[in-house]
């Protein structure tokens, strides 16, 4: 059977300087630090994955979402996802809740500078290229 390259959607949350993350459990990559989101289902855009996944796994509606940039991640022989980050906005004070406690330990917000590690692959990946999420910022 032939291998074929997965789509996944990471949501960029930003409060001021610090982005939304939380450690992932119990499939691959866990215990780092990975943005919402998951899998891009048959016939979905990619604004409503983001707003699908991250109600999902934090029960915050989106108000709006866009797309930034995507990664090409290769975890391994078995293991290749074209990653498309979109950026979500959520009202100023909406916390997070962790509503897929099998699958994340915590939501918590980190400095894009400073998030934990080890970070998740597809997020390592976005860190280390040119993207400025505040690219425009005043
Ligand atoms: P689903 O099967 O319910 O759609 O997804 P999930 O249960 O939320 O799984 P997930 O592991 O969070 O996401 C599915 C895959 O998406 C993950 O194994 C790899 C890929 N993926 C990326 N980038 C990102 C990212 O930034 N965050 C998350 N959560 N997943 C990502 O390629
Ligand atoms: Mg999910
Ligand atoms: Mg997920």
């Amino acid at each position: 059977m032939s291998k074929h390259p997965r789509v996944g959607v990471g949501v960029l949350i930003f409060r001021g300087d610090k982005v939304l993350v939380g450690k992932r459990l119990g499939s691959h990559g866990s215990g780092t630090f990975a943005l919402p989101g998951g899998h891009l289902e048959f016939g979905e855009s990619w604004e409503d994955c983001a707003q699908r996944e991250v109600l999902e796994e934090t029960g915050l509606h989106l108000k709006s979402v866009c797309f930034e940039t995507a990664v090409n991640t290769v975890f391994g022989a078995d293991s290749h996802y074209v990653t498309i980050f979109m950026r979500g906005v959520v009202a100023q004070d909406a916390e997070p809740q962790v509503l897929e406690p099998d699958k994340c330990v915590g939501w918590e917000w980190a400095p894009w500078q400073s998030i934990p590690q080890p970070v998740f692959m597809p997020l390592q990946l976005l860190l280390n290229s040119a993207y400025d999420p505040f690219k425009g910022a005043q």
